[in-house]
């Protein structure tokens, strides 16, 4: 290494002769060169790799700070939406009324011939069902009947009774307006109105909302007109609703006419070819006349606008009322011409039964179910579905 550095000090004409001191320095010099460049790399590396992970840990930070910002409902309902079906929904809210008679009433068959008392039994349990006097009568012939002939198990008697049940209600179920709960395509921009009407609390606005949700969940063009114009509070609930679901809302000041309401809520959905035009409308007693009219008056005057509207009168009934409800739905029948029912809050009664009796008197179909308070809760009637709720029954 001397050796070359003597040549080096010798091609440069330098009169000095190399030693272990330019060796050293040498070296030294060379080793600072060398530590500066890995130095710079590795700064370069690390730098690199640092704002790598600055950017994976952004990347990282962001959702979680959205994510935390976020609703936890809104989480909620991502997580629940898949895990509860529909049918275990509707299992859960029939169960009152299948824990406390159908259940009870399938306990009493073992498959062996049925005694005088057992039958009794059944008859009253069957009493209780609100299913009807007529039915309940019918169904306690059939049943022993059917005993005569042995190995009545619990099973076989739970298919026997969803054989009978379903008799009784199918034909009114046969044609039920798809479009009721199904947006189809070839149906957009002909605005089907539907008016919804019910005694005073019985889940009208509620049902509307969670209903708008759903067909604008569709891609639906929905105008909901809050007739109900004697509680300010009414027509608030309902446009927290409406701009939930993403639906126009026409109101007007308290105190105005409803059926003025109903008339400009269709005329803002035919100009806009809205499919759907829904009226919510105040609660109201069946036996009060004045006001039984006045829906009759709302529902006339929009045919002025359409002949054909409304496409649907549906009324909503409280699955608590039982069978009182089938005075309600009479009276509401003979004013408007009921085309569906929607029976609420399933969930909280054990008179679900009640559904038989009031279809069977009015032969007017279900057309929703409700067994809760969210938009999930709601769904459109299914007879097998219902019937196999009800018994415990899968189908
Ligand atoms: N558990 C349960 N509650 C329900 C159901 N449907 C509606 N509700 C509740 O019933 C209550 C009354 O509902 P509304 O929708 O305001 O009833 P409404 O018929 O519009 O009442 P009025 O306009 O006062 O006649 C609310 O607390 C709803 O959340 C249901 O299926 N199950
Ligand atoms: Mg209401």
């Amino acid at each position: 290494m001397i050796a070359i550095i003597q040549s080096f000090y010798d091609a440069l004409g330098l009169q000095q002769s190399a030693n272990m001191g330019d060796l050293l320095g040498l070296l030294s010099v060379l080793f600072i060169f060398i530590a500066s460049i890995f130095m710079l790399l590795g700064r370069g590396g690390s730098q690199v790799s640092l704002t790598e992970e600055k950017v994976a840990q952004v990347s990282d930070e962001k959702p979680e700070a959205k994510e935390r910002q976020v609703e936890p409902k809104a989480e909620k309902v991502i997580e629940e939406a898949p895990k509860v079906s529909w049918g275990d929904r509707l299992r859960k809210g029939l169960s009152r009324s299948h824990g406390q008679v159908w259940g009870r009433l399938g306990n009493l068959f073992s498959g062996g011939a049925l005694s005088d008392e057992q039958l009794e039994e059944i008859e009253e349990l069957l009493y209780t069902a609100d299913i009807g006097p007529q039915t309940a009568t019918e169904l306690t012939e059939a049943i022993t009947e059917r005993a005569k002939q042995g190995d009545f198990t619990e099973e076989k008697f739970k298919s026997f009774l969803f054989d009978f049940l379903k008799e009784k209600m199918a034909s009114v179920h046969d044609n039920v307006d798809t479009d009721l709960y199904q947006f189809s395509e070839e149906n957009r921009g002909k605005t089907k109105v539907i008016m919804v009407v019910g005694v005073n609390g019985a889940g009208k606005t509620t049902t509307i909302g969670k209903l708008a949700t759903k067909l604008t969940a569709q891609g639906a063009n929905v105008v909901v007109g809050a007739c109900d114009t004697f509680r300010a509070a009414a027509v608030d609930q309902l446009q927290v609703w409406c701009d939930r679901a993403g639906a126009t809302m026409i109101r007007a000041k308290e105190g105005s006419n409803p059926s003025g309401v109903g008339f400009e809520a269709l005329k803002t959905a035919i100009d806009e070819k809205a499919d759907y035009c829904i009226l919510d409308t105040a609660g109201r007693l069946h036996t009060k006349g004045n006001l039984m009219d006045e829906l009759a008056k709302s529902k006339n005057v929009l045919k002025k606008l359409d002949e054909t509207a409304p496409h649907h009168v549906l009324l909503v009934i409280d699955a608590i009322t039982g069978q009182n409800a089938i005075r309600q739905a009479e009276e509401f029948n003979r004013t408007l011409n009921l085309t569906g029912l929607i029976f609420t809050k399933c969930d909280g009664s054990s008179k679900a039964g009640s559904a038989v009796s009031i279809v069977q008197s009015l032969k007017v179909p279900i057309t929703y179910i409700g067994v809760g308070e969210s938009v999930e809760d709601l769904n459109n009637f299914n007879l097998d579905e219902y019937l196999g709720a009800l018994l415990d029954l899968r189908v």
